[in-house]
């Protein structure tokens, strides 16, 4: 499959697995799943046929392993929006986490830190390149450096999600290291 065909895809699922399944018809479960054959069904009734063998591509192929199948059933790792119990154990996290954003935003987090915005959790990366690749999506990339030990000693939750993004509710501005 090119490249083009495979970004089309994975962003077809993302909007429906994380934003907007009724567009569709399909009803996510509690935790985010929903029956493979159902998406694919739903899909080709929407005027967008995908095959099995180009869903088992985009999600075993995707490097940001955005998508998980187990026991016949789909759901995106992270990234929702529409309410759903992803069901991940609490973690303890690494001493720092990054986060990437952009320079418009930095005046705001100096004063109000992360907050989720229309997603359920801020989103956190292991290293700093991952980092500047999420916040390049939007401009010039800014990498804020978060004291994620000492969120967690202070007694805020961190889970990870199975493509290793790191969930928080919130970072406070006390825990973020922001570049002047
Ligand atoms: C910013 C992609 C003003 C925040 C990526 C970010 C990631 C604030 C934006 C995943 C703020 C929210 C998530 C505040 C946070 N004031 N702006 N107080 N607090 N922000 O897209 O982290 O490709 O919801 O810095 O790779 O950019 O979809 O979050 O710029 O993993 O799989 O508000 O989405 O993954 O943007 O990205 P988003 P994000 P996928």
């Amino acid at each position: 499959m090119d490249e083009r065909r495979l970004v089309r895809i994975s962003k077809y699922l993302a909007r429906h697995l994380r934003h907007d399944p009724q567009r569709i018809g399909i009803t996510l479960d509690a935790h985010g799943w929903v029956p493979v054959d159902e998406l694919l069904r739903a899909a080709a009734e929407h005027g967008f046929p995908i095959t099995a063998a180009e869903l088992w591509e985009v999600v075993e192929g995707n490097d940001k392993r955005r998508y998980a199948i187990e026991g016949g059933r789909i759901r995106a790792s992270q990234g929702h929006s529409v309410p759903v119990d992803l069901d991940l154990p609490e973690v303890e996290p690494p001493e720092v986490l990054y986060h990437g954003t952009v320079t418009r935003f930095v005046e705001a987090i100096k004063k109000e830190g992360l907050r989720p915005m229309s997603r359920h959790h801020v989103h956190l990366s292991p290293d700093r390149e991952t980092a500047a690749r999420v916040g390049a999506r939007r401009g010039v990339p800014v990498v804020l450096v978060v004291a994620a030990g000492k969120m967690h000693a202070d007694g805020h939750v961190f889970r990870r999600s199975a493509n290793e993004v790191w969930l928080v509710d919130i970072v406070p501005p006390g825990y973020l290291l922001i570049p002047s």
